[in-house]
């Protein structure tokens, strides 16, 4: 693609784009001045271009790229920034940190697609096209979780999908770490989480036809070094790593590790080998509570995030129901029966994360009133995106049918294994759901959106790849520029392909989307 076309190839597409004639060429002796706190943008820069380029893009006070923090540029927002292109110099301000880190993924999408691949073959300069752009998202909070408990992926793995979140100038990464099938961080206080929790074994019985799990033992969990490595990393991207993890229900393999937390202490459980919804939950006695905070005051210690997630979905109430000592809980607690157990449960745990200055997060889903100060993620319906905002909550919103990457994203009957369900093509993800209407905010407010990645088909890295994208790049629009049209998207992502190719990622194929 010539270098004058290439702005309008830029994915996320920016709020205001104005063309200019000429190009900047960047070459050995172009040099960067990044005063104060601007210093990380232009280490980033360093980090993303020079490898590739070969250019040293040395520290220099007169750099013909400047990059500027100015708080004064208050219209910019935490995030947004201003970038102006011209023949003798690049000008990169934002009035935060955070602003320029985005303008710097701007800057290098100007670039060809070469420079992003680590093999790139060495120029003697390279041409930026002159552009004007004011560039602003729509949305504060744009993610994807990765569901690490079905499948580990490992911390390498991570690495690499906070590099392409930064790429697509998505800022968070929700890691589900743990769930019935595994518990993958290390906890100091109680070790078995990860010493029994994190490994299931064969089943006896091979593979489960009714589920689609696949007989095979599985195991893997983070160091807490890796853990803080991942969100320091992360960080100097601009990407947030949110941490879940799972309470009352997908707790199986917490109590593989302690049956005590549960609500038959007696019985011995399994690091549950089968996927879907697992009766066993916690039980709701002190010691509970007591585990809850325990491993809360280390995810707060390993994540600075200010959002902790809690789950919350899914959570039979079967157990509450037959124990005695459960329905004595609800009684004391002053609550209308047992089933109310697991907005006070969450509420309590909640609680402990607000007077450490966090928020709590939790799957909204029907039936589910979840404690005041939550925020919502509402996945069963978008309608109940709109109950959340009405009681007040901020919501994020994850509907499976526009946000659930573990889905099929297309018919083909051939397509690898995916989770049963509707086909999430790329049109739908670029669709999304409408947006709630204004009366049903009601003090709550729409953070934004963020896709998913359940793993209970996604063993390798690959299928990480093939189910994130393209599908993620259409997220990513919706979430930084709003809703884009569909012929700009799809012209603009053709061109964003070859970006991917030269990262090497195994995207699935471009295919016809279904027009429905
Ligand atoms: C529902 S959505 C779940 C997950 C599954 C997923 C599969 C939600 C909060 N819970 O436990 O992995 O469906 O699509």
């Amino acid at each position: 693609m010539p270098s004058s076309r290439r702005e309008q190839a830029l994915l996320p597409r920016p709020t205001r784009i104005a063309p200019r004639s000429g190009h900047f060429a960047l070459d050995a002796r172009t040099t960067v001045r990044a005063p104060g706190e601007a210093e990380g943008a232009a280490d980033l820069l360093r980090t993303l271009l020079t490898p590739t380029t070969g250019l040293p893009l040395a520290p220099s006070p007169s750099g013909a790229i400047t990059l500027s923090v100015d708080p004064t540029l208050a219209g910019l927002g935490a995030e947004g920034y201003g970038l102006t292109v011209s023949p003798h110099c690049v000008l990169l301000r934002a009035a935060t940190p955070a602003g320029l880190l985005h303008g710097v993924q701007t800057l290098r999408q100007l670039l060809p697609a070469e420079v992003l691949d680590p093999a790139a073959v060495r120029r003697e300069y390279w041409e930026l096209p002159c552009v004007e752009i004011t560039d602003v998202p729509r949305h504060s909070w744009r993610g994807l979780m990765i569901d690490v408990a079905r499948h580990f992926h490992d911390a390498a793995t991570l690495r690499r999908h906070v590099d392409l979140l930064a790429l697509h100038k998505l800022n968070v990464l929700h890691l589900h770490l743990t769930d019935d099938q595994g518990w993958r961080m290390p906890v100091a206080s109680h070790p078995r989480l990860t010493t029994v929790g994190a490994h299931r074994a064969e089943t006896v019985n091979g593979p489960d036809v009714s589920t689609g799990f696949d007989g095979r033992p599985h195991g893997g969990a983070y160091t807490r070094a890796e853990l803080t490595g991942l969100v320091a990393y992360a960080a100097r991207r601009g990407v947030c790593v949110v941490p879940e993890i799972e309470m009352p229900g997908h707790v199986r393999a917490a109590l593989a590790a302690y049956p005590h937390l549960g609500n038959h202490p007696d019985r011995t459980l399994d690091v549950w080998t089968r996927w879907g919804v697992c009766d066993s939950v916690l039980g709701v006695h002190d010691e509970v509570l007591d585990f809850c905070r325990a491993v809360l005051a280390e995810v707060m210690e390993v994540f600075p995030s200010p959002y902790i997630h809690l789950g919350g979905d899914e959570c039979p109430t079967t157990e509450w129901e037959h124990s005695p000592a459960a329905r004595a809980r609800a009684a004391a607690e002053g609550l209308p029966g047992p089933a109310a157990l697991h907005g006070w449960l969450l509420g309590q745990a909640g609680a402990f994360l607000s007077r450490h200055g966090r928020r709590p997060v939790a799957w909204a889903e029907e039936g589910t009133s979840l404690p005041p100060g939550f925020t919502a993620m509402s996945w069963r319906d978008p309608a109940h995106a709109n109950d959340a905002l009405r009681r007040g909550h901020d919501v994020v919103l994850t509907h499976h049918r526009t946000t659930y990457l573990d889905y099929a994203q297309d018919d083909a009957p051939d397509g690898p294994p995916a989770q049963p369900g509707p086909v999430v093509d790329l049109r739908a993800v670029h669709r999304g759901d409408p947006a709630p209407e204004p009366p049903a905010m009601n003090g709550g407010r729409i953070l934004g959106t963020q896709a998913q990645i359940w793993t209970e088909f996604a063993p390798t890295a690959a299928d990480l790849d093939r189910l994130a994208y393209p599908r993620l790049c259409a997220l990513a629009d919706r979430a930084w520029t709003g809703p884009t049209d569909w012929p700009d998207f799809t012209t603009r992502l053709t061109a964003h392909l070859a970006r991917l190719a030269a990262l090497g990622v195994r995207h699935h194929p471009l295919t016809t989307p279904r027009t429905t």
